[in-house]
């Protein structure tokens, strides 16, 4: 794999760098359209992490120049941007947007995200659907459950209105906390709230998302109920348990 790009600028001052981190699971016909889309927004480095697919995920990132980290089998959503978060702690990256490999997340909102961070007021920046209201709002269930979590994340601390959006932006403070301490499967919320105990500062800007047109959901219906219980669950225990102890 390519060592991350040089740092520093003609000045000699440091220069900030910013990875794009994809993760990526049985997404060969639309992973070379998401990656060309991010780069028709910004120059920043991309990896794309194959979190064991069956497919020609990784061939085709690679095709078109990504660099790409391969799970040797399917570890979940979780893992997979943990993994990302972990290289771009080892490679010294200073901020990390996350976005998903099925053409959902649209990279025109990138240079917001990450201006935020820039600016210092914020070490994660959410991009929430249900701010603008607009595009695509995910299924009558899944919203139902947004709304639980919503609300069970108020209770505790941790408002936001986009729980389960999987774009962010994050900066060296919060992407270390999470390479180190990560939830495995539907872990946006629970991951907000490790963050957050841990001193990070969260804030949201509205983002229009696309409905995914190829591959398969990892969340079907059934799965939705299952894993609203499960990360509830995750949130209450959290909540009582004294954060070093995780
Ligand atoms: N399905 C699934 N996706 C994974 C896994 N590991 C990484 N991913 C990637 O994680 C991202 C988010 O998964 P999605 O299934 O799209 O989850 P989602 O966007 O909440 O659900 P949809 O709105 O139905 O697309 C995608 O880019 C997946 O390819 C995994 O084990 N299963
Ligand atoms: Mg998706």
């Amino acid at each position: 794999m390519a060592a991350a790009r040089p740092r520093g600028t003609a000045t000699g001052a440091p220069a900030v760098t910013t990875l794009v981190i994809i993760p990526a699971f049985n997404e060969a016909e639309a992973i070379a359209h998401v990656i060309g889309d991010v780069r028709n927004h910004c120059a920043h480095d991309i990896v794309v992490i194959d979190d064991g697919s069956a497919d020609d995920t990784a061939a085709r990132a690679a095709a078109v120049g990504a660099r790409v980290l391969r799970h040797p089998c399917n570890l979940g959503i979780g893992a997979a941007v943990q993994s990302g978060y972990l290289y771009a702690l080892r490679n010294g990256y200073d901020f990390v947007v996350r976005q998903d490999g099925d053409g959902q997340h649209d990279p025109s909102y990138i240079p917001a995200l990450v201006s935020i961070l820039e600016r210092g007021e914020s070490d994660i920046v959410v991009g929430s659907r249900f701010l603008a209201r607009e595009g695509f709002q995910s299924t009558l269930v899944r919203r139902l459950g947004i709304v639980i979590l919503s609300v069970v994340s108020s209770l505790i601390g941790t408002r936001t209105t986009d729980p389960t959006s999987g774009y962010w932006a994050l900066n060296r403070r919060a992407f270390a906390v999470l390479a180190t301490s990560h939830p495995d499967d539907y872990p946006e919320t629970e991951a907000l709230f490790i963050a957050a105990a841990a001193g990070c500062r969260t804030s949201e800007i509205p983002v229009v998302m696309r409905e995914r047109e190829t591959g398969r959901s990892s969340i079907g219906a059934l799965y939705s109920g299952f894993y609203m219980v499960k990360v509830i669950l995750a949130l209450l225990i959290g909540h009582v348990r004294p954060f070093g102890k995780r």
